[in-house]
């Protein structure tokens, strides 16, 4: 063992030194490769006053020619793409302007997701605008289910509508629009959805994921797909439903890259100076400040409010908060859903601890498998927890009613693939390479597993990893470095919070905080910088004053007692010299153009 400098911190004979030196990392720890900038990139950051800095990490990320550069420091409306390159945009624009000229009454049917629900109110609102009868329908997820359902047809046929507008589905429901037609009701898809073999026989199948789709850009969401619908039917005024849209961009987990960047931009500003009623109150109730809103808020504070009423209680609830005119009518409305999200919550721990009590009796299958009479809204929740909990795929299935409902989590696999391979267990399946559901009898569970587990027996739970985008010294720490990260904003999917390694760190205190956190004070140089290191506890067992720890975080600034301050959100810790060990990228530096 290496000798000990500090033997007055000797704990139960063990040099600390050692103890420090045993801190690894929990994740690997991944540095962004960099791009050897050319004079011409240099030269278009220069233009956009963009820090050498900033633009080493816009290049860093896929931002490597002036052009790229040009596009993101342009004006949020100059990303947008013209709506008539949509497919069938021009069949959908004639047929609203039918219904508007012979005063049809309409229905604008969601999905019951908070995409599916922010969609469905930019087109109803949309249409509304355009002088229509505008009735909305959200299914019942356990009763009905996803797409266009044949009770929606009936309410619409029972009320007169001969049109019905689908937002964020319907490109899958070829039948139920067969029906649709049948009863004398024209149906206008609006999709992103990734289409069967054969399209539906819809009016208008509006979804830039068809097969013959010349639309530049395949990363909308359903609410996208709806705000591009509405820009056909209003032109620029369409713009002030970018804040749905915007939601159901962050709920869709889309990527907040090219169209879906300016949608984002649009969306957060709307929200920031002057939020529609429902919002304002989602805000409240989720307690966001509205002037610091992002991605990210969105995702952990207003999507789960929105989805809590499909998953637990009545998805209606949420379409009409989106579409309340006044505070008060809101206000209401969010406190139904903020009753349905605490419902949520406890359905979601109960089924937590009871679904990790089951896997823990099987530690080593390469899948985690579990079944139990949780609520169908709540086993995706709880599926993506375990998989990340465990660095596997995970399989939840609802056991209460036969067939049962699974929904699987792919922990890095192809899940939808492997389901692929055993359809006929199957009474239907679907989804993509990282999440699947799935209606199975219950007489094929033993069986399901079986070839489930055989069929990933290659998998080894996997290290989830950290991607850093600079490595910097303690000095570096400052205002202008956040400020510079901040060029990188909106954060989200497909382009995450900006993390910085920050090499030889020096320990000066270190505690335990509320809810299994810890909180760290660090030296650079003569100043203090606070550090809170979320869901370790573990740290002030490990860590002692004097510690040099390399440390992997993401800079934020608080406001405490009227002074502003800067703190780092820790992500990772290890002993100092962790980072110079991260292997370097195996593939040349790219050159940029
Ligand atoms: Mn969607």
């Amino acid at each position: 063992m290496r000798e000990c400098a500090r033997d007055k911190q000797q704990i139960s004979g063990a040099c600390h030194h050692w103890l420090v030196e045993g801190l690894t990392p929990r994740f690997a720890w991944q540095i962004r490769q960099a791009v050897d900038l050319g004079p011409a990139v240099v030269a278009a950051g220069a233009r956009h006053k963009l820090s050498e800095r900033l633009v080493g990490l816009l290049a860093a990320r896929g931002h490597a020619s002036p052009a790229a550069l040009d596009a993101w420091a342009a004006d949020a409306r100059a990303g947008l793409r013209d709506p008539a390159l949509l497919p069938d945009a021009a069949a959908f624009v004639a047929r609203v302007g039918r219904a508007v000229d012979g005063r049809e009454r309409c229905l604008v049917f969601g999905d019951f997701d908070a995409d599916g629900l922010t969609g469905l109110a930019i087109l109803a609102i949309a249409l509304r605008r355009l002088g229509l009868d505008v009735a909305t329908y959200v299914p019942d997820r356990t009763d009905e289910g996803h797409g266009l359902s044949s009770a929606a047809i009936e309410r619409a046929r029972v009320n007169d509508r001969t049109l019905i507008v689908t937002a964020d589905c319907g490109t899958s429901s070829g039948l139920e629009i067969e029906l649709a037609r049948a009863a004398g009701i024209d149906v206008l898809v609006t999709d992103h959805h990734r289409p069967p073999p054969a399209l539906p026989a819809a009016a208008a199948v509006v979804n830039p994921m068809r097969a013959d789709s010349t639309y530049p850009d395949r990363g909308l969401s359903g609410a996208g797909v709806a705000l591009k619908c509405a820009q056909l039917l209003l032109g620029d005024e369409a713009l002030e439903l970018a804040d749905l849209a915007a939601i159901g961009t962050v709920a869709d987990v889309a990527p907040l890259v090219g169209e879906n960047r300016s949608i984002a931009r649009l969306g957060l500003e709307l929200m920031r100076s002057r939020p529609r009623p429902g919002i304002a109150a989602l805000l409240s109730a989720a307690r966001v400040d509205a002037a610091r809103i992002s991605p990210e808020s969105l995702a952990f504070g207003l999507v789960p409010r929105l989805n809590a009423g499909g998953r637990v209680g009545d998805a209606e609830v949420a379409a009409r908060l989106l579409l309340a005119q006044d505070a008060a009518e809101a206000e209401r409305l969010a406190a139904e859903l903020e009753a349905a999200n605490g419902v949520r919550r406890e359905l979601l721990a109960t089924a937590l601890a009871e679904a990790r009590a089951a896997v823990d009796a099987q530690p080593d299958a390469p899948v985690t498998i579990v079944a139990g009479p949780w609520p169908a809204g709540i086993i995706g929740l709880v599926a993506g927890r375990l998989a990340d909990e465990r660095g596997r795929p995970a399989v939840v299935f609802c056991n209460s009613a036969d067939p049962w409902r699974g929904s699987a989590r792919s922990g890095g696999f192809d899940i939808v693939a492997a389901l692929a391979t055993m359809a006929e267990l199957f009474d239907r399946y679907g989804g993509h390479s990282a999440a699947a559901g799935c209606h199975m009898p219950a007489a094929n569970f033993v069986e399901f597993c079986r070839r489930l587990q055989e069929g990933a027996a290659d998998l080894r739970p996997t290290q989830p990893s950290l991607l850093i985008d600079l490595v910097v010294e303690p000095h570096d720490v400052d205002y202008r470095l956040l400020r510079e990260l901040a060029g990188l904003e909106p954060v989200g999917t497909a382009n995450p919070q900006p993390l910085v390694g920050i090499r030889g760190m020096v320990v000066s205190r270190v505690r335990r905080a509320n809810g299994g956190h810890s909180q760290l004070v660090l030296r650079k140089g003569a100043e203090v910088l606070d550090g809170i290191c979320f869901g370790r506890d573990d740290l002030p067992d490990v860590l002692r004053d004097g510690d040099r720890l390399d440390i992997v975080a993401r800079l934020d600034s608080r406001t405490f007692g009227g002074y502003e301050s800067l703190q780092l959100e820790i992500r990772d810790v290890g002993p100092a010299g962790s980072l110079d060990q991260v292997a370097p990228p195996l593939s040349q530096p790219v050159r940029a153009a």
